[in-house]
């Protein structure tokens, strides 16, 4: 069985970052480690949320692993709380990798074009930096444009992304996929490119006009998954882009109207496949 490193915060309540990446690797059939950044009461969109900070504990913990002489077949990184866990981020990456083993990057730490709560520049640079060491990163555009030093539009046409996917490629990750990419009125979806071919590709659903939390994460959850269970990377992606955009529409059915996160538990049997 595969085995996926993830590195990122639980949200106790929120259905964000290990709360989701959990059950949904698992789901997909791929074992799923976690080194927790952090325990927060919910996700930083709540108001007066606690946080109990977690970064001393992570090489004493990777460093078990070490002497347990234990392998991983994917890291994936998410929500990270400080520039010091980059940092750790680093060491990890140095000390897990393989020949053929994948890191992925989520470089959470922002949306809507503004950073969250807990950041600041810096840490943009410096989550730059550490998404110069995957194979994959699969930032928004937000994310993109403080990592890049480019403008933030909420308008924009295809030269725009373009040039934002160079930038990032720039960076120097060997795939690098722009995610919340709208390539013309009433859709949505991601655009990436392959800097080893120089090749674009991309893929648009139907827009739902409602904002979540969370739903990056269960987006980078499933490319993971899929990847671990063969998938090509655009299958992987398109899966990926399906299941979100299917599950903020089943979100929006519920009358309990969810404010903080998407019901992915009523659509997760879709991802499990014998
Ligand atoms: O979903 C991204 C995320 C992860 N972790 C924490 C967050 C957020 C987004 O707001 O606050 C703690």
């Amino acid at each position: 069985m595969k085995k996926v490193l993830t590195i990122q915060d639980i949200s106790c309540l929120g259905k964000c970052s290990i709360t989701v990446a959990l059950p949904i690797i698992s789901a997909m059939g791929s074992e799923t480690v976690i080194l927790p950044t952090a325990v927060l009461s919910t996700h930083t969109m709540f108001q007066n949320f606690t946080v109990k900070d977690l970064t001393d504990q992570l090489l004493p913990i990777t460093d078990h692993w070490k002497n347990q002489n234990v392998k991983f077949d994917a890291i994936y990184t998410g929500y990270l709380g400080s520039q010091e866990e980059i940092e750790i981020a680093k060491k990890v990456f140095a000390d897990f990798k393989t020949q053929d083993n994948l890191i992925f990057i989520d470089p959470v730490m922002a949306d809507n074009g503004k950073l969250y709560p807990a950041f600041d520049e810096n840490y943009a640079k410096l989550n730059a930096e550490l998404c110069g060491l995957a194979d994959v990163i699969v930032p928004n555009i937000t994310e993109a444009c403080f990592m890049t030093d480019t403008e933030y539009k909420e308008e924009y046409d295809e030269a725009y992304i373009k040039d934002l996917l160079q930038k990032l490629a720039a960076l120097g990750p060997k795939v690098v996929v722009l995610t919340g990419v709208s390539l013309s009125q009433g859709k949505t979806g991601f655009m990436g490119l392959d800097t080893k071919t120089g090749e674009y590709f991309s893929y648009q659903n139907d827009r739902v006009d409602a904002n979540f939390h969370g739903t990056g994460d269960i987006f980078a959850s499933v490319c993971v998954g899929g990847l671990m269970r063969g998938d090509s990377l655009e299958e992987a992606m398109k899966t990926a882009a399906d299941y979100t955009a299917k599950t903020i529409s089943v979100t929006l059915e519920n009358p309990e109207k969810p404010w903080y996160g998407v019901d992915f538990e009523s659509t997760i049997g879709d991802l499990t496949r014998a």
